[in-house]
């Protein structure tokens, strides 16, 4: 397996119920490495752009109006085989079909106001990380 890294967001619901600390702290016990971090209020624009695969859809509107309530916790994680193992960590889309002890399923309040955010592939990862962060705001390999 490589060293992967995955864009990780703790969403608004998460960040305003004060549970980012206890995210980040399962994400560190499951071997995650932050190698960028920030706190940002995105405007509705930002969300837009970050979600745009998903304009059209039916929730598009109700995601973008949410990912912009309030601020969110970016990171850029790094691990062996980050991509799957994050989303395993985090768990099903919607909260009430995840998995006992997933982030989402401890954390999650409906399939909208899930917790967090994370990457679906490798190359998701790096068009994500790059939306959010400078190349020299993240960390190189092989250092903490
Ligand atoms: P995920 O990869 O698990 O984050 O899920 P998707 O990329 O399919 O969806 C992105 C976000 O859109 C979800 F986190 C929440 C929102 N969404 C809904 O609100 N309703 C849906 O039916 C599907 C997704």
């Amino acid at each position: 397996m490589a060293l992967e890294r995955t864009l990780s967001i703790i969403k608004p619901d998460a960040v305003e119920k004060n549970t980012a600390g206890a995210i980040i702290a399962r994400l560190e016990q499951e071997g995650f490495t932050i190698k960028a971090m920030k706190r940002i209020h995105l405007t509705r624009a930002e969300a837009e752009g970050f979600y745009a695969e998903h304009r059209g859809r039916g929730f598009f509107d109700e995601l973008v109006t949410f990912m912009s309530r309030s601020p969110i916790l970016v990171m850029a994680l790094e691990r062996e085989d980050a991509v799957a193992k994050y989303r395993e960590v985090i768990g099903a889309t919607d909260p009430a079909k995840a998995a006992e002890g997933t982030i989402r399923k401890l954390y999650g309040a409906n399939v909208g106001e899930n917790a967090v955010h994370g990457s679906d592939k490798t190359a998701t990862a790096a068009r994500e990380i790059g939306y959010f962060f400078a190349g020299y705001e993240v960390a190189p390999s092989a250092t903490n």
